[in-house]
C-alpha cells in the first residue's frame, strides 16, 4: 500500500466539513479544509433542510482541498446524519428541499403504522429503536402529498449528494439500516415491513455496501472543484454514526467489544459494536436500536437526546442578548455548580423540538419534582448531568441487553471537546473515559475510503489502531463513586 489523499465530507446536523485526510501504512492526518454551519430553514409551516447550501459546502470543500494537493484526490467519501431524503421526479429532479427529521409532518403517523404493524413485529424484523420520525413515519407522512406522487426515487442524504456530484444512484446499506426497512438479519431490505406499509421498494436505488465504488465526479463538478479527473467517490459507512464509530481509537474489534462508545455531537449515540443484532422483546422495551455498521458489525445504541439540548439553550440566550454566549466560560461555571442538583430524562421526546430549552428544561424539572435550575450555569449543569447520567444507563442497558461487559468508554465527535461532560460520563459509568477524536466519523469516512482504494489493509482492528498512533486522547478515570449517579437513577426513572 502506497497511501493516498482522501476528502472525507461529513454533514452534521450542527455543521458541515470537508476534511483532508492523508492514509498510509503508518500515516493518518487530519486537516480541515472547511466547515460551513447547517442552518436549517422553515418555509412556510415545514422545517427543511438548506440542501443547496450543505451541497455548496461540499464543493467549496472539494475546491479547497484540491487546492492543497495540487488538483489531486485518491477518494471522496459523504456521510450525513441519519434518516432524512430528498424525492426525484422522473428527470432525476430535487422535489423541494429535503424535510427536516424535527419537522412535526411525522405526528399522528407513528400511530398510523402501528394500526398495520404492530411494534413488536417492526422490532422484531428492523431492530430499529422507536424514533417518531424514522423514515417509514417521515415517507407514511408524505404519502398523499402532490411531490410524493411525482416522486420515481427516493434517496437518502448521502446518497442525493453523492448523486449530485457522480450521476449514479444508490443506497448506501449503513444508513439505510435507519430507515427502518432493513432487516439486520440479512442485511438486505425487509419485504416485510415494506409490504405491511404498502412502500415500493423500487423507490430506492440499490443498495451499496462500505468501501463500494459509487461512481465518479461529472466533468462539471470537476470543472467547478478544479480537481484532475479521474476522481473515485466511494462508499463509507454513510450513516454518519457509522463512520465515528470506525473512528473509535479501541482495541478491540466485533469479535471482542470490551469497549462501549459514545458518539457525541447533536446527538449521543451510546452503545457497543457487536457481531450480530439483539432483537428480544426485552430490548425493544428498553428502547435499544441496532443499526448496521461497517464490516459486518451492528450497533447497538440507543439515541440520548445529546448536545442538542446545549444547542438549543444556547440559540436562546444567543436570542435575548443578542450576541453569542461564551460556552468556555458557561461551561467553565456549570463546573462549579453543585453536582445533580437536577436533572431530566435526556431521552424524553418532548425535547426534540426546535424552541426554548430552558424553559422546556425548567417545565421537565418541575413535573418530575427536582429543584428547578436557578440561571444559565445551572441549566448547562443540569444538560451536562442528565446527559452523563443518560450515558451511564444507555451503556450499563446495552451489557445487559447483550451479555457483553464494557472496560472502557470511549466518547467521540463534538462532545468529545466537553471536558465537564466527559469526565461527569467517566464518573456516573464508573469506568474510564478516552475523549477523541472529535472528528471521529471524518476520520472513519476517510479509513474506510483508504482501504477500499488499497491505501491501507485490515479489519477494523489495524484501522484503528491508526488512530491510536496517530491522535491526541484525553483519559478521564472515574473518581468518586457511583452512588449518586445510582440514587439520581432511581429518583428520575425509579
Ligand atoms: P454534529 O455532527 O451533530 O453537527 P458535532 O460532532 O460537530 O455535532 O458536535 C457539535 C457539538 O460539540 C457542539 O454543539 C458543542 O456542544 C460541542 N463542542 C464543539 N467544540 C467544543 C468545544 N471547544 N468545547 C465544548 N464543546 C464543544
Ligand atoms: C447523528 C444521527 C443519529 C441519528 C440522528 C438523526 O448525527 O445520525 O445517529 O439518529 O442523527
Amino acid at each position: 500500500p502506497r497511501g493516498g489523499a482522501f476528502a472525507a465530507v461529513d454533514l452534521g446536523a450542527s455543521s458541515g466539513r470537508v476534511m483532508l485526510v492523508r492514509v498510509g501504512p503508518d500515516r493518518l492526518d487530519l486537516r480541515e479544509v472547511h466547515r460551513f454551519p447547517n442552518r436549517p430553514v422553515r418555509m412556510g409551516p415545514t422545517l427543511h433542510w438548506d440542501i443547496p447550501a450543505l451541497y455548496r459546502g461540499v464543493l467549496d470543500g472539494l475546491r479547497e482541498a484540491g487546492r492543497i494537493t495540487g488538483g489531486w484526490l485518491d477518494g471522496v467519501g459523504i456521510d450525513s446524519w441519519a434518516v432524512d431524503h430528498g424525492l426525484l421526479d422522473a428527470d432525476g429532479v430535487l422535489l423541494g428541499n429535503p424535510v427536516h427529521y424535527r419537522d412535526g409532518r411525522v405526528e399522528g403517523t407513528a400511530e398510523k403504522v402501528a394500526a398495520v404493524l404492530p411494534p413488536e413485529r417492526l422490532y422484531a424484523s428492523t431492530g430499529l429503536q422507536h424514533l417518531p420520525f424514522n423514515t417509514i413515519y417521515q415517507l407514511t407522512a408524505a404519502r398523499g402529498g402532490a411531490a410524493w406522487s411525482a416522486a420515481r426515487q427516493v434517496l437518502l442524504i448521502p446518497d442525493l449528494i453523492s448523486y449530485w456530484l457522480t450521476g449514479e444512484a444508490g443506497t448506501e446499506l449503513t444508513n439505510a439500516s435507519t430507515t427502518q426497512l432493513i432487516d439486520p438479519r440479512t442485511r438486505n431490505w425487509s419485504r416485510e415491513v415494506a409490504d405491511a406499509l404498502d412502500i415500493d421498494l423500487g423507490l430506492f436505488p440499490p443498495l451499496r455496501r462500505p468501501g463500494d465504488p459509487a461512481g465518479e465526479l461529472l466533468p462539471h463538478v470537476l470543472a467547478e472543484t478544479g480537481l484532475t479527473g479521474p476522481v473515485s467517490v466511494i462508499a463509507v459507512g454513510s450513516h454518519d454514526t457509522a463512520s465515528a464509530v470506525v473512528g473509535v481509537p479501541a482495541t478491540g474489534d466485533g469479535t471482542d467489544p470490551r469497549f462501549g462508545y459514545i458518539a457525541t455531537g447533536t446527538w449521543s449515540l451510546a452503545g457497543l459494536e457487536l457481531p450480530g443484532p439483539v432483537l428480544t422483546e426485552e430490548s425493544r422495551l428498553a428502547n435499544f436500536t441496532n443499526e448496521l455498521g461497517v464490516d459486518g458489525t451492528v450497533r447497538y445504541l440507543r439515541n440520548i437526546m445529546g448536545l442538542w439540548l446545549l444547542q438549543e439553550c444556547l440559540r436562546t440566550w444567543e436570542a435575548e442578548d443578542g450576541g453569542a454566549p461564551d460556552l468556555a466560560g458557561l461551561l467553565a461555571a456549570a463546573d462549579r455548580a453543585e453536582p445533580l442538583r437536577s436533572v431530566v430524562d435526556a431521552g424524553d421526546e418532548t425535547f426534540i423540538t426546535p424552541g426554548d430549552m430552558p424553559a422546556r428544561i425548567t417545565e421537565a424539572c418541575r413535573r418530575t419534582g427536582w429543584p428547578v435550575p436557578r440561571g444559565r450555569a445551572e441549566t448547562v449543569r443540569c444538560v451536562l448531568d442528565s446527559l452523563a447520567l443518560a450515558h451511564r444507563r444507555a451503556l450499563a442497558d446495552a451489557s445487559r441487553l447483550s451479555g457483553r461487559g464494557i472496560d472502557v468508554v470511549h466518547v467521540v465527535g463534538g462532545g468529545a471537546r466537553n471536558e465537564p461532560l466527559c469526565r461527569l460520563t467517566a464518573e456516573a459509568c464508573g469506568l474510564p473515559v478516552v475523549a477523541g477524536p472529535a472528528e471521529a466519523a471524518a476520520l472513519g469516512n476517510a479509513l474506510v475510503q483508504a482501504r477500499a482504494a488499497g491505501a491501507v489493509t485490515g479489519g477494523l482492528f489495524e484501522l484503528r489502531s491508526l488512530l491510536r498512533a496517530g491522535l491526541p486522547l484525553r483519559h478521564h478515570e472515574p473518581v468518586g463513586g457511583t452512588g449518586p449517579w445510582r440514587r439520581a437513577e432511581e429518583r428520575l426513572h425509579g
